[in-house]
């Protein structure tokens, strides 16, 4: 999963990065934006390591992108600047509070550039059809060019109305018609309200909730200078500053949230690794996350809950109390489930 670390310049897109990623961004590179690692933590992961002690651990990692930033009324730059971020999978809007910039306005004018950014893109391709379905064409070809045509207006009409596309369902049509644009409007969307200090503004948040945004607020700049005292320094620091839970742990709570994801495990005594997957996925698309192979070649997949496993403390105890499950491609994979995959290719 990557996160596009998105917004205006100076809101502390490079700053949040380098709390999350441990690297200072190569100012060389911030036009093309660049991408860092952070690991997600995870107590039960943790407990899972303690209890099978195998020689390689895994934590689920996320792909962070700090993306350049945008300028306020720049349309035409803009546009482009955000289509550096098309492939993220979801972004993450970084808000400089601490300078007095008003949340809500700053959400929607962010908004606004996207919106443009995805017209110009759909606006192109239904130009390029307009003219090909002049031409002569074979039939066939024609319904196809016009369907595609339809699906592209709803998202057209939509985007000038001012609307996202965020939670819209779409048709297989228009799924197909929409998927290389990589929509900048369809991402799952936070914000990150960058504060002064440890004070948060309830209210802001809520403002951003009401128009249908989830929002975290943590001084990013004060942590990342707490991070880069010397370690018997930093909970004292902490404690005085009043930071309580840290922009990681509040992020990537909202980032699962805004993508729904889970985590599963897989686990034996040479590694314990943990994986994201959408929630509602099916055990042959956990197997897909492993490996393609384990996907092409499935039998059946061996599931548990991670919490059977470590009351109960071992897995014979698990299957004993009838809570061990065999399963086939369809089955639902929940949170927190331990699997292991059965396949032959
Ligand atoms: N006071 C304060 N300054 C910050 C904070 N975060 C970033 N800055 C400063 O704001 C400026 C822009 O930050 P940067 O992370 O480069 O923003 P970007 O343009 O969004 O990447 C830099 O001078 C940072 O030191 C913060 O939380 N508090
Ligand atoms: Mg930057």
């Amino acid at each position: 999963m990557k996160i596009g670390l998105a917004g205006y310049q100076g809101s502390g897109k490079s700053t949040l990065f380098e709390l999350l990623s441990g690297h200072k961004p190569d100012v060389s590179k911030s036009h093309l934006g660049q991408v860092g690692i952070t690991t997600v933590p995870d107590e039960r992961f943790d407990k899972l390591v303690a209890f099978h002690k195998p020689k390689k651990i895994s934590p689920a990692k996320i792909d962070l992108f700090d993306t350049p930033g945008l300028m306020k009324g720049d349309n035409t730059h803009n546009a482009q600047r955000l289509g550096i971020i098309r492939e993220s999978s979801a972004l993450a809007q970084v808000i400089a509070v601490f300078n007095g910039v008003d949340p809500v306005a700053e959400a929607r004018a962010f908004e606004d550039d996207m919106i443009l950014a995805d017209l110009q893109v759909v606006g192109n391709r239904i130009e390029k059809l307009k003219k090909d379905l002049l031409k002569p064409r074979p039939a066939t070809e024609k319904d196809e060019l016009n369907a595609e045509l339809g699906a592209l207006e709803f998202v057209v009409n939509k985007l000038n109305n001012g609307e996202t596309l965020r939670g819209i369902p779409f048709t297989e049509v228009q799924d197909k018609a929409t998927k290389s644009f990589a929509l900048l409007t369809r991402k799952p969307k936070m914000v990150v309200l960058n504060t002064a200090d440890s004070t948060v503004n309830e209210k802001q948040i809520a403002d951003l909730k009401a128009i249908g945004i989830t929002a975290i607020a943590g001084p990013v700049g004060l942590e990342l200078e707490v991070a880069s005292l010397p370690e018997e320094d930093r909970t004292l620091f902490a404690e005085e500053m009043g930071l309580t839970e840290s922009c990681r742990s509040k992020l990537l709570r909202a980032i699962f949230e805004i993508t729904e994801q889970i985590t599963f495990y897989t686990c034996d005594e040479k590694e314990v690794h943990a994986w994201l997957l959408k929630r509602g996925s099916s055990a042959l698309e956990a197997a897909g996350t492993i490996h393609t192979d384990l996907a092409r070649g499935f039998i059946r997949a061996e599931v548990m809950s991670t919490d059977d496993l470590l009351r109960l403390g071992s897995e014979k105890e698990v299957k004993a109390a009838g809570l061990f499950r065999t399963e086939g491609k369809e089955a639902l994979i929940r949170d927190g489930d331990e699997i292991v995959i059965r396949f032959s290719v």
